[in-house]
C-alpha cells in the first residue's frame, strides 16, 4: 500500500501518531526495539532520522532491524541527502520553507532526487517549518523562525505549500522544545488549509496530545519522550490513548 493513501485514509478515522527515532542516539537492535514498542503501544508508523551526519551504513543497518521487528510502515525524516536508504517504506520530501539556507529549501532535494528515483522510493511531498523555540533543528537549520504568536504567518506559509502541490504541512517546534506548537497555531492552520498537518516537538504528555489532536492536527510526532522513556510502553500507551480518543 502506498504510504501516503495510508495516511490519508487513517486520519479520517482518528489521530496519527508516529513515533521519531533518531539511529544516531543507539545501536540499530536497540532502534528496533523502540519501533516494536511503537507498534505494540498503537503507534502508526516509525519516522527514522532526525539529525546530520547519519551514515548509510547506520540508517540501512537500523532500517533493516526494523522491518525485521515491525510491520509498522517506517518513513524516513531526513535532514540532507548524504544517507538515503532503499529499505525505508517511503521518505518524506520535504523542504524547509522558513530557512535562510538554500540547500534546505530545494539544495539537498536536487542532490536526494536522483537518488530517489534510482532506488524507486515512494515520496511524501511536505512543507516544513520551524517555530519557536526551534531547538537545534531551528539553529543547524538556518531557520527565520516563525513566532509563537503569528498563526497568521504559519497559515501565509501553508497556503504557499499547498499551493506548491505539497500535501503534507509540519510544524515543528524543535526537539526537546519547552512548549510545543501553540492550539491556536493548529486550528488556524487547519481552518485555512486543505493538508494533512503533522504536530511535533516537545509534546510529552497525554493532555498536551490531546489538545493538540482536538485543535486538528491529523498526525502527532514524538521523539523524545520515546527514547528518554524507561518506561516506554506505559507512558506512550498513555499518550497515544489520549490522542486516539479525539
Ligand atoms: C522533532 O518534532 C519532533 O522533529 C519530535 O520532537 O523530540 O520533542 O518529541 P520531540
Amino acid at each position: 500500500m502506498k504510504v501516503l493513501d495510508y495516511i490519508l485514509e487513517k486520519k479520517e478515522e482518528e489521530t496519527l501518531h508516529m513515533g521519531l527515532i533518531d539511529p544516531d542516539e543507539q545501536s540499530p537492535e536497540k532502534s528496533g526495539e523502540l519501533a516494536q514498542a511503537l507498534e505494540e503501544v498503537g503507534s502508526d508508523a516509525v519516522m527514522v532520522g532526525g539529525s546530520t551526519g547519519i551514515t548509510q551504513e547506520n540508517l540501512d543497518k537500523t532500517v533493516r532491524e526494523m522491518k525485521r521487528v515491525t510491520d509498522l510502515p517506517i518513513i524516513h525524516f531526513p535532514t540532507e541527502a548524504g544517507a538515503i536508504s532503499p529499505h525505508v517504506d517511503a521518505i518524506y520530501f520535504m523542504s524547509m520553507l522558513n530557512s535562510k539556507d538554500i540547500n534546505r529549501v530545494i539544495g539537498e532535494q536536487v542532490v536526494g532526487a536522483p537518488h530517489i528515483k534510482k532506488l524507486g522510493i515512494q515520496t511524501l511531498p511536505m512543507g516544513y517549518v520551524v517555530v519557536e523555540p526551534g531547538m537545534t533543528v531551528g539553529e543547524v537549520g538556518k531557520a527565520d523562525l516563525i513566532s509563537r504568536d503569528d498563526a497568521e504567518m504559519a497559515v501565509n506559509f501553508g497556503l504557499a505549500a499547498q499551493y506548491l502541490g505539497m500535501e503534507l504541512f509540519y510544524l515543528e517546534a524543535g526537539s526537546g522544545a519547552a512548549q510545543p506548537i501553540p492550539v491556536e497555531m493548529i486550528k488556524a492552520c487547519k481552518k485555512n488549509l486543505d493538508m494533512t498537518l503533522i504536530v511535533g516537538g516537545g509534546i510529552r504528555k497525554p493532555e498536551q496530545a490531546k489538545k493538540r489532536a482536538e485543535a486538528g492536527a491529523d498526525v502527532i510526532v514524538t521523539g523524545t519522550v520515546l527514547e528518554e522513556s524507561s518506561n516506554i510502553d506505559l507512558k506512550l500507551e498513555k499518550l497515544i490513548r489520549a490522542l486516539k480518543e479525539v
